[in-house]
């Protein structure tokens, strides 16, 4: 990363929040924000809490993980309309969704599409990127101006991005976003040595980084980004224990403690405004 961009981004943090995800069950987690009006009623929160960014996956009407085009142009539309935060849609969705679907998330019309960059375990199952797929996705968000973020599991992750960007030139909008998604079973350990050896691999293209840490991995991973530079990922997505003893009851308690963490760190939350420039997503809010 280049010493300007570098210093930029070790101003303020971006936070985005990744409420839902597709593994958990609204049964086991009634609290997990699955209908339109929960996503926007959580939105609305974490903007407020600090949040700049939303990562988007969408439930059907029995809250079963779907990339269906009506529900996830409804979300993208509502959150447009009744937040600034940044939208980001998933194209990993659940395992179990093809791989020709999944580049249909585009067709929706998101800011920003996360690009998984390689094949993973995936605790007992695999989350399957093939580099066809991951090449297609990234052409087909060029030539549609939709900004990727790089969702990086593994190691080997920071190698096929370097694959990417040679191959196709940069995303659109010129800039680099990734985040490194450590602690899945099956991918890079949740440890701040194994984060720093990725940081240290990343091509120079990048322009920022973010991390997350899966389950226990949650808070070593949010420390350790923050005072490397990196900005952070929260959401019941990826942790549903706030404390010991203490499940997540709403995103917003995540995304609170990680702006408050921040602010100690003197980079605090970054508005949605700094997080489009950050990003150099295409402004597509009609308000
Ligand atoms: N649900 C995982 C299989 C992404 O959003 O792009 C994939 C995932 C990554 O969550
Ligand atoms: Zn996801």
């Amino acid at each position: 990363m280049s010493s300007t961009s570098s210093a930029a981004a070790a101003a303020s943090t971006l936070i985005t929040v990744a409420p839902t995800g597709a593994e958990l069950s609204k049964e086991d987690f009634p609290q997990l924000p699955s209908t339109l009006e929960e996503l926007v009623e959580t939105a609305t929160a974490c903007e407020a809490a600090g949040a700049a960014m939303i990562h988007l996956h969408i439930r059907d009407a029995e809250h079963r993980p779907t990339l269906d085009h009506g529900y996830l142009k409804a979300a993208v539309d509502a959150l447009r309309e009744q937040t600034s935060l940044v939208v980001q849609l998933s194209t990993g969705g659940s395992v179990h969704d093809p791989l020709e679907q999944r580049l249909t998330v585009l067709d929706a019309e998101p800011d920003s599409c996360s690009l998984t960059c390689g094949t993973t375990n995936f605790g007992d199952d695999v989350f399957l990127n093939p580099w066809g797929f991951m090449s297609d996705l990234y052409v087909q968000a060029q030539e549609r101006e939709v900004v990727p973020e790089f969702e990086l599991f593994d190691l080997g992750h920071v190698h096929a991005l370097r694959r990417l960007i040679d191959t196709h030139g940069l995303p659109f909008g010129g800039k680099v976003h990734v985040d490194f998604v450590t602690n899945v079973p099956g991918g890079m350990p949740g440890s701040p040595a194994a984060l720093m050896a990725a940081v240290q691999l990343l091509p120079p293209e990048v322009t920022s980084w973010a991390a997350t840490g899966i389950g226990r991995a949650h808070l070593p991973v949010m420390a350790a980004a923050l005072s490397a530079g990196g900005h952070l990922r929260v959401g019941m997505e990826d942790n549903v224990v706030f404390a010991r003893g203490k499940q997540v009851q709403h995103n917003r308690e995540l995304v609170e403690r990680a702006a408050h963490l921040a602010q100690v760190m003197q980079r605090p939350a970054m508005s949605t405004d700094d997080a489009r420039a950050l990003l150099g997503v295409k402004d597509r809010r009609t308000r």
